[in-house]
């Protein structure tokens, strides 16, 4: 029977990282897969998530599952994190799930149960992964303009004329922070806009968040989600922990709903406990103890907030670094946005002929449509960039 079924498309990214592996060249540069890499060019265990397994190895007791939604206390920690005091913690409905992936399907799924016919709206471009979901689940997919390829930066006039024709019923899916692909994010005064606007359409936003700390600060990375949760009555919010607590293979997410009062919060808990188990029963919960114990611990959670500053810090100093190596090569500010993105990606504008053309000539791997990791860089490899990006003309 399987005879009958259609090849589907491979990951590009994760292509890209075969490619790159089976690249004999010493001198290779990969920025392609979004995983934080150090100086060194390793994705180290955190200190605190360290600390935290060496302690959970001697406390924990038991691997008996955990209810459907997961570790309460997980929940507890990741709305302060994520949502603070902007909303009270009883209209919150979450459920822990396998990576912020999984969070996204499994909001992706809500969204379909309450309406068949909702149309998501994405940013265009936005994570491939998002619409490769949509697709594969049928689901009115409705990209909005969101980057300028000129200017590099949001086309924000065109993202609000695009969101202004959603409708009740329809869902708007923005980027909490650090925006994947491209790197170019909203101003609080643009995302007071884009609430005005849906408030106006009665649509519904859901916000993927993945890189939280990893552009402005923890707080300053979830100041625009916060602004939405606190004047919308409805939110989505699919939160990763796979990077700002780097334990991307333990698959450690969550799905947040948003709601008016403790009757629908309770009705959304139970549309999330019935999704969880229709589609794995129990999510897992390794990492998101781990989560939980740097966040409740005031010593690992200090340590934890200092390295995602380092971090930070780190990724901020590489951009500052590539932006004035090209300014000096090409002697103009064009490429002066590389400084402005946020996160670990920025989207450079290359062609793909320019994207092949750098990977030919100096090893350089990035993503086809040219968005770089940062983190993939160190202060040796950014002029090496700098001077791939001007021998192809980009
Ligand atoms: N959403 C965005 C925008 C991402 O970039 C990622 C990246 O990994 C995710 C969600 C989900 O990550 P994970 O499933 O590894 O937690
Ligand atoms: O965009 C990225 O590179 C990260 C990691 O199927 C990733 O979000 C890449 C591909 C994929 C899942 C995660």
């Amino acid at each position: 029977m399987f005879e009958l079924l259609k090849e589907q498309p491979e990951d590009k990214i994760l292509m890209l990282m075969q490619a790159y592996r089976e690249d004999p060249r010493e001198a290779k540069i990969d920025l392609g897969v979004g995983v934080y890499k150090n100086a060194e060019g390793k994705t180290p265990i955190m200190r605190a998530v360290k600390a935290a397994e060496k302690q959970l190895w001697e406390v924990e007791e038991t691997k008996s599952y955990t209810g459907l939604a997961g570790d309460v206390g997980f929940a507890d920690a990741m709305f302060d994190l994520l949502i603070g005091d902007a909303c009270p913690r009883d209209c919150v409905a979450a459920a822990a799930t396998p990576g912020g992936t999984g969070a996204v399907r499994q909001g992706f799924d809500m969204i379909r149960m309450a309406n068949r016919e909702a149309r998501v709206f994405v940013s265009d471009p936005t994570w491939p992964n998002h619409l490769s979901i949509l697709k594969h689940m049928e689901m009115h997919i409705q990209p909005y303009r969101y980057f300028d390829s000129e200017t590099r930066s949001v086309n924000f006039a065109g993202m609000i004329e695009d969101i202004a024709d959603a409708r009740v019923g329809d869902v708007v899916l923005l980027h909490g922070c650090c925006h994947n692909p491209t790197g170019a994010n909203l101003t609080l005064e643009q995302w007071q806009q884009v609430i005005d606007t849906l408030l106006k359409t009665g649509a519904t936003p859901m916000i993927d968040i993945a890189y939280q700390g990893f552009g402005d600060g923890l707080a300053e990375d979830a100041a625009g989600l916060r602004m939405v949760v606190a004047q919308m009555p409805e939110v989505l919010i699919a939160a990763s922990c796979s990077k700002n607590f780097g334990v991307y293979r333990e698959r450690t997410g969550l799905l947040l709903a948003v709601a008016q009062d403790k009757v629908r919060r309770q009705a959304n808990q139970g549309m999330l406990n019935y999704l969880n188990r229709q589609n794995y029963s129990f999510p897992p919960d390794h990492g998101a103890r781990l989560v939980t114990m740097v966040l409740q611990d005031d010593a690992l959670r200090m340590d934890w907030e200092e390295e995602v500053r380092e971090i930070r810090e780190g990724v901020l100093a590489l951009r500052q670094q590539l932006a004035g190596e090209l300014a000096r090569l090409t002697n103009s500010d064009r490429f002066a946005f590389v400084a402005e993105h946020r996160g670990m990606f920025s989207r450079l504008g290359a062609t793909p002929e320019q994207v092949e053309a750098m990977r030919v000539s100096h090893g350089v791997y990035m993503v086809g449509d040219s968005r770089i990791n940062m983190a993939g860089l160190n202060k040796d490899s950014v002029p090496v960039l700098a001077e791939a990006m001007v021998a192809a003309g980009v």
